[in-house]
């Protein structure tokens, strides 16, 4: 009986499917709807000219699921806030291997009334993480700049050098999904909280999945869209800690920073958080709003 469970279980696995969307919008004006250059998500899509990035999703998912993702994601496409794409790539690809099942982090909140605010409470993580100075402030750089990356940059912990080989294209963390039980009770312990959304559930399954790469100590992420002022910064010892008031409301700035070990294999991270199939799993704790310092002496004893 054990034995039939666990082939069952086994099948399960390799019969699973990534799911990808990709929505964009010609803004070249050659007969399509523009909108003034400058003005919200005037994001090019490095390499393919001029296309402005207007949403993205993607997951892990059986069979029997695949029929509902496409549609919610193209429903998601269009119905997007940054206006109606012009092309909607949905990839449908089978897992090649088994994926890996990491653990979903704990969630927690630090508060904060600004920016400032909360570029303290970034910097009081981050150094408790252990990165140098310059390490921070160069992520900072990253996530502050006008023009926010569509890929993720990656900065050494002690010298603060950028890392990643292609700094326009960044690194696309793909192949990742939650499990569908945990995803349930996940969404359970999120609206108590009342945070259970999408945008909540995605960014943390992204995160785990940063989070369980060996090379990788923190990440730093801040949401390009103009109208999300909330971000986070994660890491083992301390979780996935979103933080409110991370940037003024309608900053085109954002962007995402994994720091990693400073003698770490970049190639190796990036194989891993682009192509390595991952599922996020388990009951994490999600808590209230806390203090930096009930999260620092609690890493700390
Ligand atoms: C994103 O745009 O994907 C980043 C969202 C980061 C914050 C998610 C949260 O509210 O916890």
């Amino acid at each position: 009986m054990a034995q039939r469970t666990e082939a069952m279980a086994n099948k399960m696995l390799h019969n699973l499917w990534s799911v990808r969307m990709r929505a964009s919008k010609n803004i070249s004006g050659k007969g399509q709807g523009t909108r003034p250059i400058g003005s919200l998500s005037q994001r090019l899509i490095e390499g393919r000219g001029q296309e402005m990035h207007i949403s993205g999703a993607e997951g892990i998912y059986g069979p029997s699921d695949i029929d509902k993702v496409i549609k919610s994601y193209y429903q998601r496409a269009v119905e997007h806030s940054r206006g109606l794409p012009d092309e909607i790539v949905i990839t449908v690809e089978r897992l090649k291997q088994r994926p890996d099942i990491v653990s979903v982090l704990p969630v927690s909140t630090i508060k904060s009334g600004s920016p400032s605010e909360a570029h303290k409470t970034i910097n009081g993580l981050l150094s408790d993480a252990g990165l140098s100075k310059k390490a921070i402030e160069n992520g900072l750089k990253v996530v502050c700049g006008k023009k926010a990356m569509r890929g993720a940059s990656m900065i050494k912990a002690e010298s603060g050098i950028r890392a990643e080989p292609d700094r326009k294209r960044g690194v696309r963390v793909s192949m990742l999904g939650m499990d569908k039980g945990s995803e349930k009770a996940i969404s359970m312990k999120l609206t108590k909280a009342r945070i259970n959304t999408t945008t909540v559930k995605e960014a943390l399954t992204l995160a785990s999945k940063v989070a369980s790469c060996g090379g990788v100590i923190a990440e730093l992420c801040i949401s390009d869209d103009p109208d999300y002022t909330t971000g986070y910064v994660t890491s083992k010892r301390f979780g996935y800690i979103r933080i409110p008031r991370i940037k003024q409301k309608g900053s085109l700035s954002g962007g995402r920073v994994f720091f990693i070990k400073e003698r770490a294999d970049v190639k190796k991270i990036i194989e891993y958080l682009e192509k390595r199939p991952v599922i996020a799993k388990g009951l994490p704790e999600v808590g209230g709003a806390v203090s930096l310092n009930e999260v620092l002496s609690c890493t700390n004893s």
